[in-house]
């Protein structure tokens, strides 16, 4: 039997978590043959809930899970982690402004940088989930300089599912049939949703995702804000905002960045830009990626068109402006 990995879950008592424990405890994440100890950080006023959360694995009896830790102790959360999937963070309330929640997460992400670098296994994979994701994933790096840059990133795979998911609804074909759509930049509403890259699988072959949808006015304005929004459209429908489908996506960055992505294929991940497509280093962006070997890298020489362009830059821009507000909040 393999030895069991360490996965810690930050803000495990939330909605995200509740989805996510158990496709952890499952095999979902890091496959049905590998032993998991799981590792669940929250604060002190959802304790008791948390606790509730460890009962109900222990409940479930699962095959794979060798342990389960419950606690509001970064550092005991952190000790010896070797996959960190962090969901906590301070949610935007209504009223609240934008450099009030920033300057909540920035410091949150900060104490977490610190513990991580101190305790987690050298070799520990940093996936963020809570938002805002792509700076918060910026300053835990920042402050864990130990931690290599490669292994920290962010979560834009539930938007690359997202943009997948419309296409196939549109072909009326699987999902699994459609691939290698993008989602470029932030993991917000100035995300850019690229099918210009894309397949489609077809009785007799193959075919380009715009050739086989056909019809540029769609592909060029409703499907990319469908994607954009469709966070905000879900919380419209079920008052809450998207859980299984971000636990679902987190499980999905982890699994082909741990065990690669399929060949012919990339994903979409959220990571520290080395100014490929001209996107200026110092941001975390999210790329087309392929991983081997738990390292993944950056798909170059991909033809950008002028609206592409555009669209890249303004993400770049707002991610730009997060860092900006994000160094603020540290200087106060
Ligand atoms: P919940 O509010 O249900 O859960 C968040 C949990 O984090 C709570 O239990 C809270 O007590 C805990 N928490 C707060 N501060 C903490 C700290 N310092 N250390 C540890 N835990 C802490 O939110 P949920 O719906 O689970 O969403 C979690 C995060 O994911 C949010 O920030 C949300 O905006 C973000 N999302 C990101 C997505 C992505 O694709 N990147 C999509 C889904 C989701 O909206």
């Amino acid at each position: 039997e393999k030895e069991p990995v360490t996965v810690l879950v930050t803000g495990a008592a939330g909605q995200i978590g509740y989805a996510l424990l158990p496709m952890i405890a499952r095999g979902v994440m890091l496959g049905p043959d590998q032993p998991v100890i799981i590792h669940m950080l929250d604060i002190e006023p959802a304790a008791e809930a948390l606790n509730g959360v460890k009962m109900e694995l222990i409940d479930a009896a699962f095959p794979l899970l060798k342990d389960v830790v419950a606690t509001t102790d970064v550092v005991e959360a952190c000790q010896g982690v070797n996959i960190a999937v962090m969901v906590g963070g301070f949610p935007r309330k209504e009223g609240m402004e934008r450099k009030d929640v920033m300057s909540k997460n920035v410091s949150i992400y900060k104490a977490q940088a610190s513990a991580l670098e101190q305790h987690a296994a050298p070799d520990c994979k940093v996936l963020v989930v809570a938002n805002p994701a792509n700076t918060n994933a910026l300053i835990l790096k920042e402050f864990a300089p130990s931690i290599p840059e490669k292994n920290i990133t962010c979560l834009t795979r539930l938007d690359h599912n997202r943009a997948l998911g419309q296409i196939s609804e549109k072909l009326n074909v699987h999902v699994s049939d459609v691939w290698n759509v993008i989602i470029w930049g932030n993991h917000s509403s100035t995300q850019y949703p690229d099918i210009n890259h894309a397949t489609v699988k077809t009785t007799n072959g193959e075919k380009s995702v715009r050739d086989a949808i056909a019809n540029d006015n769609w592909l060029n304005t409703e499907f990319i804000t469908t994607v954009q929004q469709r966070g905000a459209t879900i919380i419209k429908a079920r008052k809450l905002s998207s859980a299984l489908s971000a636990a679902s996506a987190a499980c999905d960055h982890i699994r082909d960045w741990v065990l690669g992505t399929p060949k012919g294929t990339w994903v979409s991940m959220g990571v520290y830009s080395d100014g490929s497509y001209g996107i200026q280093p110092g941001i975390m962006y999210s790329f087309p990626v392929t991983c081997e070997k738990g390292q993944w890298s950056i798909v170059n020489g991909l033809k950008i068109d002028e609206l592409s362009r555009e669209k890249m830059d303004a993400t770049a821009k707002e991610l730009m402006d997060e860092k900006t507000l994000a160094y603020s909040c540290l200087i106060d």
